[in-house]
């Protein structure tokens, strides 16, 4: 792992409806993740935040249903320029959400690198949606199938290239709430999930042991794409989308630490905390948690 971390905030909350989530990055700083990081021997580069239409401004486009996609395209444009920058630099980019569609101009900017770059989607969701399947048209559900080059051109061609990734070096971790679209496209592209129910019957240890081979047989990097929502509510009652029945606090840390060992993640982004709907800022501080062990930190 590179000593060197760039952080991006992206204050996005166009790719859903509920007012909030944009504050993530903010939270996410004010729970010292800064300072934890350079506890850890890391030269941390704060480059601020990606500049992000106002929803007040956000015109409507009138010839689709997907909710802003104009301003949501715009701000993942910019993110993957910017991505560009810090990987040409060497950096580690550590993205701070923001709702979950800014995974698209993450991907865009980090699979350019990359000719098998692996994704692990931790997630309550599987963000495998279109403009065709999508129960709400909001943007944050759509992410991966973008990713994949399905969807809505403006947004699977943000970077200049299509796809990104491949569905078999995908590893969706902890969904529990599927549309039929998303089953249907799961199965015909034979992406690999491990819904709650795995998680529950194998336990996490085994899940990540998989996960981890299964990666490293076939990528050259690996970028974490983990939604707040895919923990618990209990856990992480700051989020948009809460879903009951979710991966704990502890699993997930072990999940962090045993991809911190393998040494495998070249990128990460960590969204969808939504401080208004937070209880005293603790969604952001499981998420400082979170990257530290993914970054390194020990008890010893
Ligand atoms: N997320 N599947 C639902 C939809 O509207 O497409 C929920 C998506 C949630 C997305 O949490 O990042
Ligand atoms: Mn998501
Ligand atoms: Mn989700
Ligand atoms: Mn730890």
């Amino acid at each position: 792992m590179t000593k060197e971390i760039s952080i991006i905030g992206v204050p996005m909350d166009l790719g859903q409806t509920r007012r909030g989530v944009d504050m993530g990055p903010s939270a996410i700083r004010y729970a010292r993740l800064s300072e934890r990081l350079e506890k850890l021997g890391y030269t941390v580069y704060d480059e601020g935040d990606i500049r992000v239409g106002l929803r007040e401004r956000a015109t409507a486009d009138t010839e689709t249903n997907l909710k802003n996609l104009s301003a949501v395209a715009e701000g993942n444009d910019k993110l993957s320029q910017k991505i560009n920058e810090i990987t040409s630099l060497g950096r580690f980019p550590l993205v701070l959400g923001g709702d979950h569609s800014i995974a698209i101009g993450t991907l865009a900017g980090v699979a350019k690198r990359s000719e098998n770059l692996g994704v692990i989607w931790y997630d309550a969701h599987g963000d495998l949606n279109t403009a065709e399947t999508s129960p709400s048209g909001n943007i944050h559900g759509m992410p991966l199938a973008v990713s994949l080059g399905m969807g809505h051109p403006v947004l699977t061609n943000i970077g200049g290239y299509t796809p990104k990734i491949k569905p078999e070096n995908i590893v969706i971790i902890g969904a529990r709430s599927l549309d039929e679209g998303e089953r249907e496209l799961i199965k015909e592209k034979g992406i690999k999930v491990y819904t709650m129910h795995e998680i529950d019957r194998m336990g996490m240890t085994a899940v990540m042991e998989e996960t981890i081979t299964y990666l490293k047989e076939r990528t050259d990097g690996v970028h974490l794409s983990l939604d707040l929502d895919g923990l618990d509510p209990e856990d992480a009652p700051g989020v948009g989308t809460p879903v009951v029945g979710g991966i704990s606090y502890r699993e997930s840390h072990l999940a962090m630490e045993m991809l911190s060992e393998a040494n495998i993640v070249t990128s990460a982004e960590f969204v969808e905390i939504n401080p208004i709907l937070d209880e005293h800022n603790k969604t952001a501080r499981v998420a400082v948690a979170l990257i530290s062990s993914l970054l390194g930190d020990t008890l010893l």
